[in-house]
Parts: C-alpha cells; structure tokens; sequence
C-alpha cells in the first residue's frame, strides 16, 4: 500500500505508559501538545464510563519529530503515562515476580481473551487483555490529533457525534442537517459549529435533548442490571476536496481504507458511509446524487446519499460515516464461560469497566478518519513539507472542471 502517514502504539492497560510513533507527517507544521490534549480530553469523557476514567487525567509528551513548535519530517514520538501505574506495579511488573498474582482463566464472551490465549498459548487472560482493552486508543487519539492538525491547515474540519445508544435514536444527523444546505457557505458553517458546541456539551455528544435523557436512564438501567450497551456514532469531515483516494486500485479506495481503519477501533462491528445500508434498499434512481453546476457557485448536489464518496474517491460534499459498536463484553453480572484451567463451567472474568463508551469511540473513529485521510492529502499534494503542500494545494484550484 502507497502509504506515507503510519503509526505504531505500545502500551499495557495498566504499564507504565502508552507510546505513540507516528511517522510521514510532512515538515513545518505547527504542532503543540494543546492541541493534541483537546482530544485526548474529550476521549475520556462520555456518561457510562468506569472508575478509571476518574483515575486518569491523559497528558501528552511530544518526545521527538518537533523543534520550536514545528514539525520536522521525522518521526514524532508521544508518550501519554497511566496515572493508574502505581496501583499496578506487582501485578504488572516487567520483571519476573517472586510470586506472581494468580492467572486468570475465565474467558470473557465477546473479548479477545479466548482466541487471543489460544493463539499466544497463554494460561493467564491478563496477558491477553492488557493489550486488547480499548485503553490503546488513547494513543491513537494523540496520533489522530496531528493528523488534524494537518488537515485544519487545509480548512478540512472532523467532527462526530452519537445517533444511537442502544435501539435509541438521535433525532440529529449530518444527513437532515445538510439537506438543501451548501456546507462552502459561511453562515452554513457557522450553524454546523453551533450545532458541535451543543454536541460538545452533552454527555453522550448527542444534541437532541429527549434522546440523551432516554439514553441516560438506558445506561443507568444497565448499570443496574450489571449490563453494558453499544451504540452508533457519526463522523462527519467538511472541507474535503475531489479527489482523495483513487478507484484504479482496491487498496487506494478511500472508502476501503477508511472502513478498514475504523472496523480496527475495539467493538466497532460495521461502517457506513452516506445512506450505508439503506441504500441497498432503494433503485439507483432514488439514491444517486444529481450533479448540477451555476457559473457563480460550482458544482453542487441535490442530495449527499454517497456521504462524500464515489468510486473509491472523496467527491468534494461531506463525508458522512457512522460506526456501529457493539456493548462492551466485560459485564457487572458475567456470562456463562469455561475455566481453560480446569474446562469447567464458570462465570467469565470480571474487573472494573465501562457501561457504554460510544461517545469516547466516536472521538477515536475521528482520529482514524483523520490519520487516513491526512495521508491520502499528503499522497494527493506531495507530503514532504507543508509548503510543498500548500503549493499545490492552490494549484488545485487551477484544474480545468470548474471545482
Ligand atoms: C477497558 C476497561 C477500563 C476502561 C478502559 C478500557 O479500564 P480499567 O480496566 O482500568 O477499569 O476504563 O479504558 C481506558 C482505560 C481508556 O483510557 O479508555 C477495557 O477492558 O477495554
């Protein structure tokens, strides 16, 4: 694959730390670790979230690839501690431990432990889960968080915000907010940015009053019940210009690519894009976005069901995602599982969790989106300094369609 933006992570749940090295952002952006905290504060929040959350406060530290608050091309390293550290050291030490804690073997249904301890022939779940808690996606946020930056430079905005918390729907979506509507225009925008301040002030980052109270009582119902609840989120990207991606190749398809990076986030089981799934339903003259052009506006669309992409490619309107997760498998009252130590009957594992994360995964579903959508700019505009970027950025506007 063509790539030029790609990023590692490390990191245990409860290590000492998760690292981040992001490597192919171009030289010359300015990059402060603000601007990477802003994410990684509104990761953390979210109602239906676990003790843990209270525990940690994620603080970034730029360990490499920036000088005087610009990026150098290099390879940026960002190192977030676990506050919870501390309170692990015995249980999870790097060093062989005189007596180690007792494994655990209670397999929890819908997690990672069985097949992952199966796969990595381990006797002790911990070994699998420290690696598989969602807790890495804090790192990835950091990374997403530069790739934003990158991308705000070009006037290209992501947001998101929960449509579902269980079968509870929003009554706010990017596809009612749009309709009829041109997202170049200003008052246009700068209604979409009072919309988001109304999404950044609910604690289920869902503006529709009604549905976030129901969703709360469903959360404090499951809670209750010792339950958890999934849900769906929205990602939503302004700014995009035609052309991102490419449909000569299945590995170039933008589409692919950012359905592959968000199925990777933990418990997101489908992606779609536009109508998605609906559009299956209806003939092709129903759901295809007429073109129209006006000498003093461009090209325009009497509709967005694509949500932004055609043919593998960004097409110029929003693009419109939604991630579809499923409930968190660690649950208060277990389910029924197998004791791989003894293969008797027992109730899975059970440690500290959240009810519900869906408003904290749709904020690292933004920083996928970002990441790949911040190298398909850097494929599409040279990506090895931003003002080679910006360069050809301006000569976009030159291309003889009219865009
Ligand atoms: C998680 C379990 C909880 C969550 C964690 C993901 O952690 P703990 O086991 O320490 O209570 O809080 O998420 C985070 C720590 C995070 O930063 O998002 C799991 O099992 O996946």
């Amino acid at each position: 694959m063509m790539e030029r933006i790609r990023f590692l992570t490390a990191g245990e749940s409860h290590g000492q730390a998760l690292v981040t090295i992001l490597e192919g952002m171009p030289a010359g952006l300015p990059l402060e670790a603000a601007a990477i905290a802003r994410d990684l504060t509104r990761r953390q929040r979210g109602y239906g979230r676990g003790g843990r959350m209270q525990i940690e406060k994620d603080q970034v530290q730029i360990l490499s690839g920036v000088r005087y608050g610009k990026t150098l091309g290099s390879p940026i390293a960002l190192e977030l501690q676990n506050r919870d550290w501390p309170n692990w050291t015995q249980k999870m030490a790097v060093e062989a431990a005189a007596e180690p804690v007792a494994a655990l073997h209670m397999p929890r249904p819908g997690h990672a432990d069985f097949a992952g301890m199966i796969k990595y022939r381990q006797d002790d779940l911990r070994n699998i889960l420290e690696r598989s808690s969602a807790r890495e996606t804090a790192a990835r946020v950091a990374a997403g968080a530069v790739a934003r930056s990158l991308l705000g430079h070009f006037g290209i905005e992501i947001a998101s915000h929960v449509t579902a918390i269980r079968g509870i729907a929003s009554g706010f979506s990017a596809a009612a907010f749009f309709a009829g509507k041109d997202p170049r225009e200003a008052a246009v925008r700068a209604a979409w940015h009072d919309a988001l301040a109304a999404v950044e002030a609910s604690p289920l980052a869902c503006p529709d009053a009604r549905a976030e109270g129901e969703m709360i009582a469903a959360i404090d119902a499951a809670r209750a019940e010792g339950d958890s609840l999934g849900g769906v989120a929205e990602i939503v990207v302004l700014g995009l210009m035609p052309g991102l991606g490419s449909h000569v190749h299945w590995d170039r398809r933008l589409d692919a690519l950012l359905a592959g990076a968000l199925m990777s986030i933990p418990a997101i089981k489908a992606v779609e894009a536009g109508l998605g799934c609906a559009a299956a339903r209806e003939p092709g003259s129903k759901i295809h976005d007429e073109l129209f052009y006006d000498p003093e506006r461009g090209y325009s669309r009497g509709s967005n069901n694509a949500g932004g992409l055609e043919g593998g490619m960004s097409n110029g309107e929003p693009l419109i995602l939604r991630v579809h997760m499923k409930p968190l498998p660690t649950l208060a009252r277990p389910l029924r599982s197998v004791d791989v130590a003894t293969l008797q009957p027992c109730s899975a594992h059970h440690e500290r969790a959240d009810v519900c994360a869906v408003p904290a995964a749709a904020v690292v579903a933004e920083a996928m989106t970002a990441l790949v959508l911040a190298d398909a700019l850097c494929l599409k505009l040279g990506g090895d300094s931003l003002s080679e970027m910006e360069i050809n950025y301006r000569n976009l506007a030159h291309v003889p369609l009219g865009w």
